[in-house]
């Protein structure tokens, strides 16, 4: 492959040139994060912020199906957290390229970035199948495996793909609103909590922050979601993506999947390998 001497330059981040990018290196534009200011400042605000049916459901059909034969033979979780009649499944980005429209979702992405105010990374993506006679989780953050005191610039905002629709009686995600800015550990008392209720094809995004949980499945079908956890990208990753997505697999992706994946130098320092971006690893 034949690279032209600015996407050489790109890739060494120790070029003039490869400085000077990796503060503006996001993944959207600056216009499509302007356009999302309002969905920015209810996500501010509130700690949440639902994107109704942006997916097409012939699209919805299509990734429910993937995700049937994704999920086959998978064992049901063996705590209360993870959910006795509750499947999940992780390493989606070597597993399927039917999710990376969801996972690369430009209306998301700004938002995510635009929140932030910072490059992003993928941190895990995992499906949550959540089945019939399931009881509710427990209030939790989930971005609590980062030990720091609170109050504190947010680090993660998760995403929660309806891939069937999201209702109270299915187990609907429950979120306490504004619960992201509380400075205390521990879930408030008596918390008064709302239910994430969405059509299939939406999207919920949240900040790591927020205290939420999967609800109880009270109806006769699957209530099946995709999580999405974006950081940025300067925290450790929750999933290992390099040993989940080596380089061999993360070859064969869409660049813009590498660079959310991991494969580049962050804030011109850090994740090179031998003094090159890890992007030279997949040429
Ligand atoms: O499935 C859901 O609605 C939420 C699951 C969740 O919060 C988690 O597993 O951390
Ligand atoms: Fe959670």
């Amino acid at each position: 492959m034949v690279l032209k001497e600015s996407e050489i330059l790109a890739r060494d981040p120790f070029s003039p040139q490869g400085m000077k990018e990796a503060k503006t290196k996001l993944l959207s534009s600056k216009l499509d994060r302007k356009n999302k200011s309002k969905q920015i400042s209810n996500l501010n605000e509130n700690g949440y912020v639902i994107l109704e049916r942006v997916i097409n459901l012939d699209k919805v059909h299509s990734i429910f199906n993937e995700c049937c034969n994704l999920l086959y033979e998978v064992s049901n979780g063996s705590s209360s957290f993870s959910g006795f009649n509750t499947q999940r499944l992780f390493n989606l980005v070597a597993r399927t390229r039917v999710l990376d429209d969801l996972l690369l979702f430009p209306d998301l992405i700004a938002i995510v970035e635009g929140y932030l105010d910072d490059q992003i990374q993928l941190s895990v993506a995992s499906l949550i199948n959540v089945k019939p006679g399931e009881t509710s989780q427990p209030l939790h953050r989930d971005d609590s495996l980062y030990p720091l005191i609170r109050p504190r610039i947010p680090l993660t905002v998760n995403a929660m793909w309806s891939i069937t629709k999201f209702t109270k009686e299915n187990g609907a995600t429950h979120l306490l609103p504004s619960s992201h800015k509380l400075q205390e550990e521990s879930v408030p008392n008596k918390p008064i909590t709302v239910t994430a209720e969405m059509p299939a094809g939406s999207v919920m995004l949240y900040d790591g922050s927020l205290f939420h949980a999967a609800g109880s499945n009270l109806s006769d079908n699957d209530r099946l979601g995709l999580s999405v956890v974006y950081s940025r990208a300067w925290l450790r990753q929750q999933e290992n993506q390099f040993l989940g997505v080596p380089p061999k697999i993360a070859r064969t992706l869409p660049r813009q999947m590498q660079k959310l994946v991991g494969y580049w130098v962050v804030n011109n320092f850090l994740g090179y390998l031998n003094n090159e971006s890890p992007s030279r690893l997949l040429d």
